[in-house]
């Protein structure tokens, strides 16, 4: 209820709406939209209520409960059904333990905080409250499990996309599935799956957003960024919105994955997108130097050294730049 109310407030965002014209959408009465409106407002929705005029949304707070979110939405299973949690370990974790239930494909769980954010390999991922955007999601796709590897790239697209489309920042990708702006990292994703021989059972995707963050562990701060410090001062992005974008991004994106047998329709957008392109990277473990040509279409990372061109697999090796992170 408290969704769809705010959905018609937000469809005519600064206009009134009246208490009958809401009633007569939703079938229900007046006195069940003011006690709706008045739990918006202790959530930090301004809204003005004036007799014989109705109801008119002035302000959204910057939160990412379920209400919130899926009033920004346009997808069309991508988050249809929305776990908000103000704490929690890990959403990765959570998605996967709601998959073992039998949670349906689409389902988003999105956090204000995490106390055990992961990243790849054991790695940690900082995640304090306020800041940032750390959900997963669940997907059941009917593919091998080596294609489904290739999900993180449609995400880091679908990331970079969605971040470039709402705050016009030139968002870079580093391969495979970090987000960079100005040579830091803004984003980072986590995709994990559980398999059987030579199917998938399901995918949890899990993206690291840094929005509004405006200082980091000294121990992450050379790498680590925030989309505010690039934005003009006093700039807030809504993560509502972003997370929204996101989501109609992906599903666009992922339509053309399952359509094809390979990445091939991403692969120009995503080379264009590449930071590594033409650049001198260190392939690690090992420290061997080689040139970064683009990616071939199953997402490998095509090198070439003294040896001639050679793809690369993310699970068994990482790049870095010569002087740096990128
Ligand atoms: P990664 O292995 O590529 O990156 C982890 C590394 O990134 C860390 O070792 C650290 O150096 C650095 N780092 C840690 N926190 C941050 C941060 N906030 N911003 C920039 N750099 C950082 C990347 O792994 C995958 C991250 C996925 C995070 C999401 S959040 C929602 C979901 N739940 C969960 O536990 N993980 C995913």
């Amino acid at each position: 209820m408290k969704t769809k109310i705010l959905g018609i407030l937000k469809e005519n965002r600064n206009e009134y709406v009246s208490g009958q014209d809401i009633g007569e959408r939703l079938g229900v009465t007046r006195n069940a939209i003011w006690k709706a409106v008045s739990s918006l407002k202790e959530m930090g929705y301004s809204i003005e209520s004036v007799t014989n005029k109705g109801y008119r949304l002035t302000y959204c707070p910057d939160i990412l409960c379920s209400e919130e979110i899926s009033g920004e939405l346009k997808t069309r299973w991508w988050g249809n059904e929305i776990l908000y949690f103000d704490s929690i370990d890990s959403t990765n974790n959570e998605i996967k333990r709601q998959a073992e239930k039998g949670a349906r494909e689409g389902l988003l769980a999105i956090a204000e905080q995490q106390t055990a954010g992961r990243g790849r390999r054991g790695k940690e991922w900082s995640s304090p409250p306020g800041s940032g955007i750390w959900m997963s999601f669940l997907l059941r796709p009917d593919i091998t499990p080596y294609r489904a590897s290739q999900i993180t790239i449609v995400t880091a697209l679908a990331a970079a996309n969605a971040i470039r489309n709402v705050t016009g920042l030139n968002t870079l990708i580093k391969w495979p599935n970090d987000i960079v702006i100005d040579g830091k990292k803004v984003t980072g994703i986590l995709t994990e799956m559980s398999t059987e021989i030579d199917s998938v059972s399901y995918v949890v995707v899990g993206i690291g957003i840094n929005v509004n963050t405006e200082s980091f562990p000294p121990e992450i701060g050379h790498i680590a960024t925030s989309l505010v410090n690039h934005l003009p001062e006093n700039t807030r992005v809504q993560r509502s919105g972003l997370v929204a974008a996101f989501g109609s991004e992906f599903e666009r994106l992922y339509d053309k994955f399952l359509a094809c047998d390979d990445l091939s329709p991403l692969k120009a957008e995503y080379e264009a997108r590449l930071v590594n392109i033409g650049r001198e990277i260190i392939i690690m473990p090992g420290e061997q130097r080689a040139k970064a040509l683009g990616i071939n279409n199953d997402g490998e990372l095509l090198v070439e050294d003294e040896q001639g061109v050679k793809a690369i697999r993310s699970g068994e090796v990482s790049v870095r730049g010569v002087y740096g992170y990128v």
